[in-house]
C-alpha cells in the first residue's frame, strides 16, 4: 500500500481535540507572559545604562524573576510538545481551492510556524543555556531576547485570530463526544487523564530542572547543572583558570585601581583589609539557573568611592584582571553604587575569597544579576 498524508478521519485518538489543545495553550501563555515579563526585567538590569535604575531592594528581587523565569520556561517544555502533538493532525488538512481561503491559510499558518519556531527557539536556547553549553556563534542574550519579541507578537497574532476558537472550547464540556468523533478509537487515556499528564509533566521539569534557582528547592532539582556545592558552599560559574586570571590573581603585587576624573588611588589586599569591614548576606543569581546565599565580607564600596571623591549619582565601571570572553566588565548604577549593602568582597561564609570566588576581591551588590558581580577585580571606574 503507498503512504498517504493522513486525514482527520484517521486520527488516532479523541485527544487530538482542539478542547484539550486551548487548555494547554491557556498554560503555555501565562508560562510565557511570565518568561517574557521576567526576561525583560534581568535583559535591562544587564544593560550597561538603566536610563532609570532598578530598585536595589528587595535584596532577592532578580533571584526570584529569574527563579520564576527560568521555572516558567522549563514548564513550558512539555505544554508546547502536549500542544503541538494534540493539533499536528491539523497540519495534513487538505488545502482549500478558492483563491481568498488559500491566502488566509497560508497567512494563519505562516503566522503559527513563525510561533512555534519562535517558541521552540526560547525553550531550546534557554535549556541549553541551563546547561553552560554553547554550541554557537551567536550572543545567547541578544539573540534569546530578540526572538522573545517574535514569539510575543505572533503569539498575540495566534490568540487575537482564534479568541473565538479559543472561547468555545473552553465552554465545552471536555467529557461530551461530538456525534463526527463517535467513529474514532477512544485512547488509553481520556482527555481528563492526558491534561492531568501534562500538568504533572510540567511541574515535574519545572522543579527538576529549575529548582536550583531556589534554595530550599535544591535538593528537588535532580537534572540541574550545579546544584549546592563549589568552594565555600557557593556554585563556581567560572574558575580563575577557565578565565586565565591565575597568575595575575595571585601575584603578591596585586593592587585594585580606584578612579575618579583624575583622582587615582591603588589599594592592595592588606589595605583593603584593614579599612572598616562589613559583612552582608547576598545572593548571586545566574542567569544560568542557580542561585545560592553568601555571607560576604569586605569593605564597603561607597567607602572606597568616598576616597576618590565621589559624590554620588553616578554609575560606576568595574574591570576584572580577565582579558577574554564575558564577565570581565559591568557597569553598577549608581543607586547600587551608594547602598550600603555593596560590597568589594574580600571574604566569602568565614573565609578569604577562594580564587574561584574572584579572589583578591570581587563585587557583590543587592538585587543584581550574578553575572554584573564581577570577580577579579583590577579597576573601580566613577563614570561622570
Ligand atoms: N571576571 C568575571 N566575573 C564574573 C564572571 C566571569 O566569568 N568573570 N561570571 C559571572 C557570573 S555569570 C556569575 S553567575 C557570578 C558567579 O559567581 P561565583 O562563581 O562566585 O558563584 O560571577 C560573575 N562574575
Ligand atoms: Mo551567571
Amino acid at each position: 500500500m503507498r503512504p498517504r498524508v493522513p486525514r482527520p478521519g484517521d486520527l488516532p485518538s479523541r485527544l487530538h481535540d482542539v478542547r484539550v489543545a486551548a487548555r494547554v495553550g491557556r498554560w503555555l501563555g501565562v508560562c510565557f507572559a511570565l518568561a517574557f515579563v521576567t526576561g525583560l526585567l534581568s535583559h535591562y538590569a544587564q544593560a550597561a545604562h538603566q536610563p532609570i535604575p532598578l530598585p536595589t531592594r528587595p535584596v532577592w528581587g532578580y533571584q526570584v524573576t529569574q527563579a520564576l523565569h527560568v521555572l516558567s520556561g522549563t514548564a513550558a517544555v512539555p505544554l508546547l510538545l502536549v500542544k503541538l502533538w494534540t493539533v499536528y493532525p491539523r497540519l495534513f488538512q487538505r488545502p482549500p481551492r478558492e483563491l481568498r481561503a488559500v491566502v488566509l491559510t497560508v497567512l494563519e499558518r505562516g503566522s503559527i510556524a513563525l510561533l512555534v519556531g519562535a517558541a521552540l527557539f526560547e525553550v531550546t536556547t534557554g535549556l541549553v543555556n541551563v546547561t553552560q553549553w554553547y554550541p554557537w556563534q551567536f550572543s545567547f542574550r541578544r539573540a534569546h531576547y530578540a526572538v522573545a519579541w517574535v514569539a510575543a507578537g505572533a503569539l498575540l497574532v495566534h490568540v487575537a485570530v482564534k479568541l473565538p476558537v479559543i472561547r468555545d472550547a473552553l465552554a465545552r464540556d471536555l467529557d461530551e463526544t461530538a456525534p463526527q468523533e463517535a467513529d474514532r478509537p477512544a485512547a488509553p487515556v481520556d482527555r481528563r487523564g492526558l491534561l492531568r499528564l501534562t500538568w504533572l509533566a510540567a511541574g515535574t521539569a519545572a522543579v527538576a530542572s529549575a529548582g536550583g534557582t531556589l534554595p530550599g528547592l535544591d535538593r528537588l532539582a535532580v537534572l540541574s547543572a550545579r546544584r549546592a556545592g563549589g568552594p565555600q558552599g557557593v556554585p563556581v560559574n567560572r574558575t580563575a583558570r577557565a578565565a586565565g586570571v591565575v597568575a595575575e590573581a595571585t601575584d603578591p603585587g596585586w593592587v585594585c585601581e580606584l578612579r575618579h576624573r583624575d583622582r587615582v588611588i591603588r589599594l592592595g589586599r592588606d589595605e583593603l583589609l584593614s579599612l572598616p569591614q562589613r559583612t552582608v548576606d547576598l545572593p548571586i543569581a545566574c542567569v544560568e539557573g542557580w542561585s545560592a546565599v553568601g555571607t560576604w565580607s569586605g569593605v564597603r564600596l561607597w567607602d572606597l568611592l568616598r576616597l576618590v571623591e565621589a559624590t554620588g549619582g553616578a554609575d560606576v565601571a568595574f574591570h576584572s584582571l580577565q582579558r577574554r570572553r564575558g564577565g570581565r566588565f559591568s557597569v553598577l548604577p549608581a543607586p547600587f553604587a551608594s547602598d550600603p549593602l555593596t560590597l568589594v568582597a574580600l571574604g566569602l561564609n568565614g573565609a578569604p575569597l577562594s580564587l574561584d570566588h574572584g579572589f583578591p576581591a570581587r563585587l557583590i551588590a543587592p538585587n543584581r544579576p550574578g553575572v554584573t558581580q564581577t570577580k577579579w577585580l583590577a579597576r573601580i571606574e566613577v563614570l561622570g
